[in-house]
Parts: C-alpha cells; sequence; structure tokens
C-alpha cells in the first residue's frame, strides 16, 4: 500500500521518507500556507463512499452552522463545536432545540475540543451506535482534525499526529485512526464558495478567527447608522429603534460612520428588511442579532454569502 502523510492523509512518493509531507511540515513547524488544488469534487468522492452502516459526525462550527449535506447520511450525530468561543451564559440547550426545530430530531452534541468540553458524553453517544466505521464530515475549518486529535489523546495511547490550522483545506484525503475498535475516518472539508475565508488574505484571516471567547458588541441603534467592519464591510441600518449585537472576533475592528459617508458604498449590495428577533450571518466572520423592525444595507465583496435567519441564541 502507498504510504500517506501523517498530518492531511496526502499519498507520498514511495522514496519519500518522512511521515509528513512537505506542505504540513511548512505549516506546522513554520506557519507556511500553501495553497491546493484540490477541490470538492474530490471530497465529494469520499462523502459518496460512506455507507449505511457507517456512522457520520456531521461537524459544524457553532460559529457558523452549516449542515447543507445532513440529508446525505443515514445514521447521524451532528457535533456541534467550539462552544469556548460563544460566551459561557449560552446554554447548550439553546443551541440544541434550534438545531432541532430548524432541521429535525437528530442525535446533537455541543462540544469544545480545545477546552475539552462534552467529549466523553460525545464518546458514548458514538458508542450507542455500534458501528465500526465513524467519519467526521463538515465544512473546512469546522474543527474534525482538532477534534480526531483529541480522542487520540482522550481515548487512545497514541500520539496525535493530524495537521490542524486556520486555513481552509489542511486535510486533504482520509485519515483512519483506530480508537477503542472504531475506526475513525478524518475527511477534508467542504468548501463552501461563499465563506469570506476565501476572498481575504492570511493576515485579515488571523484577525477574524475567534481564538478565545467572544464578547457580544452591542449597538444601540435609532433612525438612520452606519458601521465598517474591518474595513472590508459596511453595514447600513434604518430602524425606529432597536438594538444590533455583533458576534465577531474580538480583534475585529469596527467604527461607526456618518450615514452619509461613502465609504465602501461600491462594493456589492444585499438589502434585507428584518422583521423582529432575526440574525443576519456574514459567513465565517460574524453573526448579528437584530433587536427591532430593521431595514439593512449590506456591501461587501459580492461573492460573500449573506444571510438571515432566525435567531440563534
Ligand atoms: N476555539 C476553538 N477553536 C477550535 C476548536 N476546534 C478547532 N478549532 C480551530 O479551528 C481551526 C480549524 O481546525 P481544524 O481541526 O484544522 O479543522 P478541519 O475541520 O479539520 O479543517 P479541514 O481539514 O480544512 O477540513 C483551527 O484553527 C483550530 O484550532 C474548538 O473547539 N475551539
Ligand atoms: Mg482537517
Amino acid at each position: 500500500m502507498s504510504k500517506k502523510c501523517l498530518g492531511c492523509g496526502n499519498l507520498l512518493d514511495d522514496n519519500y521518507d518522512k511521515d509528513l509531507c512537505e506542505r504540513c511540515f511548512r505549516l506546522k513547524y513554520y506557519g507556511e500556507y500553501q495553497v491546493t488544488n484540490k477541490s470538492n469534487i474530490d471530497y465529494f468522492k469520499i462523502l459518496d463512499s460512506i455507507s449505511e452502516n457507517d456512522l457520520v459526525l456531521y461537524i459544524t462550527s457553532i460559529f457558523n452552522i452549516n449542515l447543507e449535506y445532513l440529508k446525505k447520511f443515514k445514521n447521524v450525530i451532528i457535533v456541534i463545536t467550539k462552544k469556548d468561543i460563544l460566551p459561557k451564559s449560552i446554554k447548550d440547550l439553546k443551541i440544541i432545540n434550534y438545531i432541532k426545530k430548524h432541521y429535525g430530531e437528530y442525535d446533537i452534541e455541543v462540544i469544545s475540543s480545545v477546552k475539552n468540553y462534552n467529549l466523553d458524553n460525545l464518546m458514548d453517544k458514538i458508542k450507542k451506535y455500534n458501528k465500526n466505521k465513524v467519519y467526521l464530515v463538515g465544512n473546512t475549518n469546522s474543527g474534525k482534525s482538532t477534534l480526531l486529535n483529541k480522542m487520540i489523546i482522550n481515548y487512545s495511547d497514541n500520539n496525535p499526529s493530524i495537521t490542524t490550522s486556520i486555513y481552509p483545506s489542511t486535510t486533504l484525503d482520509v485519515i483512519n485512526v483506530n480508537i477503542d475498535n472504531i475506526t475513525f475516518i478524518d475527511t477534508p472539508g467542504i468548501i463552501d464558495e461563499g465563506s469570506i475565508i476565501n476572498y481575504i488574505d492570511n493576515n485579515t484571516l488571523k484577525v477574524i478567527t475567534p481564538k478565545k471567547e467572544i464578547k457580544p458588541r452591542t449597538y444601540q441603534i435609532k433612525g438612520k447608522g452606519s458601521l465598517i467592519i474591518e474595513n472590508m464591510i459596511r453595514l447600513d441600518y434604518e430602524v425606529e429603534i432597536g438594538s444590533m449585537t455583533i458576534y465577531i472576533s474580538n480583534d475585529v475592528n469596527i467604527v461607526r460612520v456618518g450615514f452619509n459617508n461613502n465609504k465602501l458604498h461600491e462594493l456589492g449590495k444585499r438589502e434585507f428588511n428584518l422583521e423582529k428577533r432575526k440574525d443576519i450571518v456574514i459567513t465565517d466572520l460574524c453573526f448579528i442579532k437584530l433587536i427591532g423592525l430593521v431595514k439593512v444595507q449590506i456591501y461587501a465583496n459580492s461573492n460573500i454569502k449573506i444571510y438571515e435567519r432566525d435567531n440563534l441564541i
């Protein structure tokens, strides 16, 4: 059998004598990122090979809930990761009820791999399915490999070796790991073309990636006003009276400017007429909880997916 990189699952040349490929090595030790030429076409072939006898852990970040391909799989546990970046006051049950209401009666676990939160509960749930193969599936950056590394630490005698990073498409092919007689299979993340991470440079990616608990920023809003987010997104609002709470990395810069200030008006424009208690999601950047009947115009790179949903929290 051909040798695979322990970090990303990519095939290695037969005469290559190290465990990590060049790309993983540079990423792990120098933080240098190399774009990959693999794509969703390759990744979907892997997802299509998952059978009805397998269990799927459908992993999604709490920060960017995306369960687009849930229906492809028969046995699923929805795993909501990165709980640690939302304020502690937000209860798991709130998130679980939201998922059940919008996606149906699934097994759901809210976890944080970084804080080792609820991983024992997740492992108990997995064992109840009594399956030989358990796939970790979900969008790129949702935290699949970080979770599997943590499970290796918690539940096996081996050392974690899967490469993880803030950059998209870190894992490039399947990686099999044996824990407690179950084969866990890490997969490359699905790329969301609408994610802001496809349209920013690496330094900006570092700024917008939340590293610790987010301190939500609340703005009391009245009449017309505008916000500029990290000099790349403009949000104009019009409301009789209301409030706007932004869940975004603490490092992101937000400034209020006058409604008449023309800055960033040249970007693609999206319009929303929001009813009460809606969120606006700017994919992989933030979600904004709006209260009041608000008219919002958002200006951003037109490739970025921006949408409304019911209030998550
Ligand atoms: N705060 C926090 N960050 C996390 C958690 N889990 C993963 N991350 C971070 O999320 C980023 C992506 O993690 P990965 O494990 O590489 O994500 P992935 O789903 O394997 O990504 P691909 O291999 O590209 O599909 C990394 O910067 C991780 O440190 C978590 O529980 N909390
Ligand atoms: Mg990965």
